[in-house]
């Protein structure tokens, strides 16, 4: 195996024992590494209806073999796990020095099992880790203690940590690392804390393996070149993803008033041209020139690095048009780490909640008084913090009635910062994520608006299985950062030769998805296994979308066709060799090599 170290790092918190394991080789080169690879971890070791929050969860942190070379925002690392929101498969992608370190440490992923009685953290140093007590750690925001941890153990490291969200298992809580970087929404940082484990802590001193590191520095020197030169480069490093609120008002998919709306009268007091007006600060993660994480100075005088999800979520969402205001709600998120999200998302329900008088509270539209406290009581959860901190899926039950209707989420973790009443490619997308309601899979809605917009047709569900096979199969597998490609237009043809420089393998494009059909349906098997039945119904998007038309902008009246989405999902499950279930077929198992899983899919669901 090159390319890769073939080790892992196998953490027992019950026991305190640390050990390394070699992994089969074939599972890197069938899988890449970092979302693939913990997905064939949590397939062989979770035990099937473990429970998210006790110590049989596995939580796994993975890199790839291109993660940490001297290639274009290379500096990412994946966080996977049994979700405490879902109940199914459950990960995120964080930019972070962590996952520099952990490659030149001489690791491809960290895998903890067990539960530690006491806070602890990890340290890893090169081939040596230890756990140390965290109990001076415990219950500090995550600023604090990564800035303890660096006085500490110095500052060329990386560091991982939760805050108090994650010790008190809130169910949207985050990984979070560099004051700003949040990974894991579907509750990785409830994972952590529900294994006692505060930090992780990650030195490398080491070299990163590559069969030809020549070649794959100069392949990066010019991939680096062409991000530079690119016309699209000026405007990204000005606003970065924070131009997309504009465009977002334009197309009608600003999600506004708890996805009721696709555009925001207010939207210029939190769009791209207003952040460049606040902006004191801009960063990234490693080995990128062209940062994103723009920062401002928030409505308490403190920084907080603003995307455009956030943004949207934290700002229109709620009703709240101005954005010092939504910088301060996000920082709170970060410091205390919870999803932004779900944070914005359970807000907005809970306000359409208290307007139809399903909660005592009173809560209106953009009260941000309110949101602020309720955002703190989330994380610690406090009085109708501790209602929100379930998210909006176990809200919707409690609350009963019609609310799972405006419950925005599919399942069970809530949508990003599109509005679908008018895009039902996205729709789709967010209805087939393989972790519930995430973008990152496919945005196909930047496609979708400029082609045929309206149509249901069998080439907007290809298009989703595109995106879906290059972003969630490979970006989260190789494992690095997506927006060269996305937003600068960098040749997703760089790709293909780094991983021959690094590895050796030549892997064509129809083998690399072959690689991203196969990591999809294992995927897709570990939900099945874990929900025990299975039905179409899993992949609809929220109700709301379908019966609740628009009011508001040019495209007034709009909403999603019940039947014809079933098509389009029809035509999803045909290409992908998924039964009308949504259930892979035998003959899809066995052509993608996931032979292995046929007798427990068989036993549970019966396979076509
Ligand atoms: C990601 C999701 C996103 S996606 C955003 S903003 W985006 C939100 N950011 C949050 C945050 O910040 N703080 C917080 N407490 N919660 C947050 N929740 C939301 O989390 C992020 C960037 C972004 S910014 C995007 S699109 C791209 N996402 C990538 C991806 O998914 N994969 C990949 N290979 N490359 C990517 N590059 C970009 O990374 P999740 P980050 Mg994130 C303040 O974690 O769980 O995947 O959800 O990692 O380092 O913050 O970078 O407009
Ligand atoms: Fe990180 Fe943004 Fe650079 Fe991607 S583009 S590596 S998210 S700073």
């Amino acid at each position: 195996m090159t390319g890769w170290h073939g080790k892992i790092l196998w953490v027992n918190l019950t026991k305190g024992e640390i050990k390394k394991w070699e992994y089969p080789g074939l599972w890197a080169r069938n899988y890449l590494g970092g979302r693939g690879l913990a997905a064939r971890i949590l397939w062989e070791y979770l035990p099937s209806g473990t429970d998210p929050l006790g110590p049989y969860n596995l939580l796994i942190m993975s890199v790839g073999s291109l993660t940490g070379h001297p290639l274009p925002s290379s500096g990412k690392l994946q966080i996977s796990a049994k979700s405490p929101l879902t109940g199914g498969y459950g990960d995120g992608n964080i930019g972070t020095q962590a996952s520099v370190e952990l490659r030149k440490a001489g690791w491809d992923a960290i895998v903890f099992e067990g539960k530690s009685e006491k806070p602890v953290y990890l340290y890893i140093e090169n081939g040596k880790a230890e756990l140390y007590p965290a109990d001076d750690l415990w219950g500090i925001d995550t600023f604090e203690s990564e800035r303890k941890l660096k006085e500490q153990h110095g500052r060329n490291l990386g560091v991982l940590q939760i805050g108090p969200a994650g010790e008190r298992l809130v169910r949207f809580a985050t990984v979070l690392s560099q004051e700003g970087r949040s990974g894991g929404r579907p509750g990785m940082g409830a994972v952590m804390g529900s294994k006692k484990l505060k930090a992780v802590v990650i030195k490398g001193t080491g070299g990163i393996p590559a069969v030809d590191l020549k070649e794959l520095r100069k392949l990066g020197a010019q991939a680096f070149t062409d991000i530079r030169k690119s016309k699209a480069y000026d405007f990204w490093m000005r606003q970065g993803t924070m131009m997309t609120v504009q465009w977002a008002q334009e197309v009608s998919v600003l999600p506004t008033y708890n996805f009721t709306e696709g555009v925001f009268d207010e939207y210029k007091g939190i769009d791209g041209f207003m952040l460049e007006k606040l902006k004191v600060s801009q960063r990234g993660c490693p080995n990128c020139n062209m940062p994103c994480g723009n920062v401002v100075e928030d409505e308490e005088k403190e920084w907080s690095e603003l995307d455009y999800e956030n943004v949207a979520i934290l700002g229109s969402n709620i009703g709240l048009g101005d954005l010092r205001k939504v910088a301060t709600l996000n920082k709170i998120a970060d410091k205390l780490g919870v999803d932004t999200i779900a944070l914005g998302s359970v807000l907005a329900f809970a306000t359409e909640a208290s307007q139809k008088g399903l909660i005592d509270e009173k809560i209106e539209w953009g009260d941000y008084e309110t949101y602020k406290q309720l955002a703190r009581d989330i994380a610690y959860r406090k009085g109708l913090g501790a209602l929100l901190s379930l998210g909006t899926r176990r809200m919707a039950e409690i609350l009963g009635g019609n609310s799972i209707e405006f419950a925005i989420q599919v399942k069970g973790l809530e949508v990003s910062a599109y509005d679908c009443h008018a895009a039902p490619g996205m729709a789709l997308a967010y209805g087939t994520s393989p972790i519930g309601a995430h973008h990152k899979d496919a945005w196909v809605i930047s496609w979708e608006v400029q082609t045929n917009r309206w149509s249901y047709d069998r080439d907007k569900a290809a298009k989703v299985i595109e995106l879906q096979r290059i972003r969630g199969g490979l970006f989260e597998s190789f494992v690095a950062c997506r927006l060269p490609w996305v937003e600068v237009g960098l040749s997703i043809d760089y790709y293909p030769k780094f991983l021959k420089a690094a590895t050796g393998i030549t892997y064509t494009w129809d083998d690399l998805y072959d690689v991203a059909d196969r990591i999809y349906t294992l995927i897709r098997a570990i939900w099945i296994r874990e929900y025990k039945t299975w039905g179409r119904e899993m992949d609809m998007p929220p109700a709301k979308w379908f019966k609740r038309p628009t009011t508001k902008g040019p495209l007034a009246g709009s909403h999603l066709d019940y039947e014809k989405y079933n098509q389009l999902l029809n035509y999803y499950y045909e290409i992908r060799g998924w039964d009308r279930r949504g259930v892979p077929t035998r003959e899809t198992l066995e052509r993608l090599g996931l032979g292995f899983t046929i007798p427990a899919l068989d036993r549970i669901v019966g396979l076509n």
